[in-house]
């Protein structure tokens, strides 16, 4: 168990077609897919990452942005922006326009709304590099210098420097969030009582979307299984919500392994017939 938890919003800024999206999606669920899913506004996925080394560790909640890079979409942009505690700016090696725009439209709009936050510089797609490659790797050392962070070349398709690119990340706000002196209480505040069965269905709802990766393509999948299992959200009842942890099991069976799904089915369960706390 890591001794200290910290929330922290980061986000992932750079041209449309970098490779934002593939990034976070091989950080996240170590996979890359060739068709292409425009970002729709933002996206938010969560994922854990333990820095430090024992028994000085901290527990980094990331909420991990993904922002579409669109021109013309400042207005969504600057909203997510604000509050960033640490940036991944994101360019493609092989188009030079990409990292030009990283220097001069990404970076300054995030000094102007929330100044200069810990981030890493990222230069994507290094597998498609051949005789360039020597090239590239000087002119990321340069940025490195310029900037005075790192910067790495990635690959999300490969997945080289993907995992570290987002842990460094993780060691830069950790530092500048001044742990272990600041501690961040993750506890929820005292709460009305709720029925505890409309508690299990949120626990249910949002563990579902956590093992999903995300809250976007979690939700609707949710949404279409607790209404086959006739779940009413107002007042659910004990015989709907263990059909829905049925039908949720079905659907994990795309991605999850036998033991995961059983773990899941388990602790849903447990939950539901208040074994576990929720
Ligand atoms: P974005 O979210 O920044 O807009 P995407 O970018 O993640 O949607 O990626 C844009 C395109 O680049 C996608 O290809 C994606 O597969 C590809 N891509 C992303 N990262 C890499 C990488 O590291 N290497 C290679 N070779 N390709 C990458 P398409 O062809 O669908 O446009
Ligand atoms: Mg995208």
């Amino acid at each position: 168990m890591p001794d200290e938890a910290m929330k922290a919003k980061i986000l992932l800024l750079g041209d449309g077609g970098v490779g934002k999206t593939s990034l976070i999606r091989r950080f996240v669920v170590d996979q890359f897919s060739d068709d292409y899913i425009t970002t729709i506004g933002t996206k938010v996925t969560k994922k854990d990452v333990i820095v430090g080394r024992p028994p000085n560790t901290v527990d980094v909640i990331m909420q991990i942005w993904d922002v579409l890079g669109q021109k013309g979409y400042g207005g969504v942009q600057e909203t997510a922006v604000k509050g960033a505690q640490g940036v991944l700016f994101v360019h493609d090696l092989t188009r030079e326009d990409s990292r030009r725009s990283m220097e001069e439209y990404w970076m300054p709009m995030v000094w102007r709304l929330v100044g200069r936050v810990p981030m890493v510089i990222v230069g994507n797609k290094v597998d498609l590099l051949e005789d360039e490659r020597v090239a590239a790797h000087e002119y990321t050392y340069y940025l490195h210098e310029k900037y005075d962070a790192p910067a790495v070349m990635t690959s999300a398709k490969t997945g080289v420097n993907v995992e570290s690119s987002f842990r460094t990340l993780g060691e830069l706000m950790v530092e500048a969030a001044g742990i272990p002196i600041e501690r961040i209480a993750l506890v929820t505040p005292p709460q009305e009582p709720v029925d505890r069965l409309i508690r299990v269905a949120d626990k249910i709802m949002t563990d579902f979307c956590y093992q999903l990766g995300s809250v976007e393509a979690g939700m609707p999948v949710v949404k279409r299984q607790f209404e086959r299992a006739g779940v009413d959200v107002r007042a659910p009842t004990l015989s709907s919500l263990q059909k829905a942890i049925e039908y949720l099991g079905v659907v994990e069976k795309d991605f999850k392994t036998e033991s995961e799904i059983a773990e899941n089915w388990r602790r849903r369960v447990g939950w539901l017939e208040g074994r576990e706390a929720v």
